[in-house]
């Protein structure tokens, strides 16, 4: 038989439909891993009131470090002692002490309502303690942006530490080290003023305070490993102590506010803990992914939304260790009963900070000769071969991880509010710079439909959404090396001008549209990206294999995108 024109055509449709297999194959990873029912895109939307947030912290972003009279931080000190990768520092970072009008003009761009920042410590009270002088110049500061804020419709979420202790009170007291054990322990007192003097200032105006952003960072990173600042290197007990004093701390500064300001602002406080979902690897695994979560979560969050105390496998597990170990006490402390009375129920919502889940593994029960945090829980952390990742070396994209987590937390903690005030995905430094951040499109498109299923399906209280970060900033140990900002900052540029990135456009859409609501031109464009988004293709979701797919998952990457700027300009 010889070949007919019809064949031929035949031919060259599938010489067509091949090579765009393997472009297609070539470009986007493929992997077995997209759920058909857990993965799918939820169409809908948000709560009525729903917050839609941005976030950054001080010392990532304000820069001035020794403007006026501002006290040096502990990370001040960290940062010029060239500790940090390329020997950043946060000396001008993004310089907001001076640009804050133009950051409250790039929230009012993207149509946010909220902003969450942090307070620097040393820069209200230089040595940390308010008899040694307040630093009007920084009250100042915090006033203009408050006033900036509100004069544009943002209400302001304000963190009073992020990490920048007054390195005076590192000094002097040994900062969250400080007596853990009695109950006159200085450093509850002293940031107990701080909150009060913070109250009594901005609380007319900010009505929602977090006490502590991941105080598993201070106390593990800052007093037991020790690479993060203070850098104190106690690993078996530093980060226990310093988590009982942080604790107690929150709690001071809890009932400062309900005693002396509730009545008459009628705002609320909480606190931001940072946890990754743990799964486990496999079924036999199930209670150490439990261990692996009460660990880190459950080490603050059942103290102050539960019962006032540590939780029970924390405890039963590091009184096995002491036996083991010959002690007489555990290194995780006591509270008293009056302590438990006055931790417990501390929060008025319950503020996370999530980014990543890790495959757990049982470890138990291996006694070892230099026990530390990281042994003590008896888990051993891993990643499934097909999360992929961002820049940041802990970073996997899971997105189903943070409903598992808020069902937990619901679970868990009584139904509390729960406010997510961080997640975000990383890119490197790299030139020509990233402005076609489509994987972080993708990763807010896929993280806040898995928080929209835990809210509207799982009835999970999420009441707000923050963004990390409104602006590239000092990624703390990773300098200017980790970029997870909406918009660019170009951090060579003596100006530090702003520039918005693809993410910031996708996430003004979602904003506007308080979430995928059905029929919307949002929706459509997030339907045809969802495919790529999770590194798989229409035809491994469904089962079969054909050009036709493919082809769909190449118009996403190359045309939804410019399509949905071009939406937004003329929308
Ligand atoms: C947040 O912490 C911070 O609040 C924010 O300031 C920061 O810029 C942002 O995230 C991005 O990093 O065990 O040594 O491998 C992030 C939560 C949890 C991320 C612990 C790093 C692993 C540290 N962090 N995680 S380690």
């Amino acid at each position: 038989m010889s070949a007919t024109a019809s064949d031929s055509i035949m031919e060259t449709g599938t010489f067509v439909n091949c090579f765009l297999l393997v472009i297609s194959l070539v470009i986007i990873p493929v992997n077995g891993g997209y759920d058909k029912e857990r993965d799918a895109l939820l169409k809908g939307t948000f709560p009525q009131d729903f917050i839609w947030s941005s976030a950054t912290a001080a010392y990532q972003i304000e820069g001035a470090w020794n403007v006026s009279d501002k006290g040096p931080s502990v990370w001040d000190t960290l940062a010029h002692q060239g500790r940090v990768y390329n020997q950043d520092t946060g000396d001008v970072a993004c310089d907001s002490y001076h640009k804050y009008p133009e950051d409250v003009a790039l929230m009012k761009q993207m149509g946010l309502k909220y902003y969450r920042f942090s307070i620097s410590w040393p820069r209200i009270f230089p040595t940390g303690e308010q008899q040694d002088g307040v630093n009007q110049d920084g009250v100042r500061y915090y006033n203009a942006l408050i006033n900036e804020l509100i004069a544009n419709d943002i209400q302001p979420m304000v963190t009073l530490f992020h990490w920048d202790l007054p390195q005076v009170l590192q000094d002097r007291y040994g900062g969250f080290l400080n007596n853990h054990t009695t109950n006159t322990t200085v450093i509850h007192d002293l940031f107990g003023d701080y909150a009060r003097f913070c109250y009594q200032n901005f609380g007319d105006r900010v009505k929602y305070w977090i006490t502590f952003n991941e105080p598993w960072i201070t106390s593990w990173l800052g007093y037991g490993v020790g690479n993060f600042a203070p850098q104190h290197n106690e690993p078996a007990e530093g980060q226990y102590k310093a988590a009982h004093n942080i604790i107690l701390s929150h709690a001071k500064a809890y009932h400062i506010y309900d005693d002396e300001f509730r009545a008459a602002q009628n705002g609320q406080v909480g606190i931001t803990l940072n946890c990754d979902w743990g799964t486990p690897k496999t079924p036999a695994d199930a209670d150490a992914a439990i261990r692996y979560i009460q660990f880190s979560m459950g080490w603050f969050a059942h103290p102050i939304f539960k019962n006032g105390d540590y939780p029970e496998v924390m405890k039963t597990t590091m009184a096995r260790k002491a036996q083991e170990e010959g002690r007489t006490t555990s290194r995780l402390p006591e509270f008293t009963p009056e302590q438990k009375l006055s931790i417990s129920g501390t929060g008025d919502f319950f503020g996370l900070n999530h980014y990543t889940t890790v495959e757990v593994t049982d470890a138990c029960c291996t006694p070892i000769e230099n026990p530390n945090y990281d042994t003590d829980k008896d888990v051993g952390t891993g990643h499934a071969p097909d999360w992929p990742r961002a820049a940041s070396s802990w970073l996997y994209v899971v997105p189903w991880g943070i409903r598992n987590l808020l069902g937990f937390i619901k679970e868990e903690y009584g139904d509390p509010e729960i406010y997510v005030t961080e997640n975000g995905r990383s890119d490197h430094d790299q030139d020509p710079a990233i402005m076609m951040d489509m994987e972080r499109i993708c990763y807010y498109m896929m993280y806040t439909n898995e928080v929209m299923k835990a809210s509207n399906m799982d009835n999970v209280k999420v009441k707000a959404y923050t963004a990390w970060s409104l602006l590239d900033n000092f990624e703390w140990l990773s300098g200017y090396s980790e970029r997870f900002g909406l918009h660019y900052v170009d951090f060579n540029d003596p100006t530090r001008t702003r520039y918005p990135k693809a993410s910031s456009v996708f996430f003004k859409q979602l904003v506007r549209n308080n979430g995928y609501p059905e029929g919307s031109e949002f929706t459509k464009y997030v339907e045809n990206m969802w495919y790529f988004c999770h590194n798989t293709t229409e035809a491994e979701v469904n089962g079969y294999t054909g050009g036709a797919s493919q082809i769909s998952s190449l118009f996403s990457l190359f045309l939804a995108i410019p399509m949905m700027i071009a939406y937004s300009l003329i929308a």
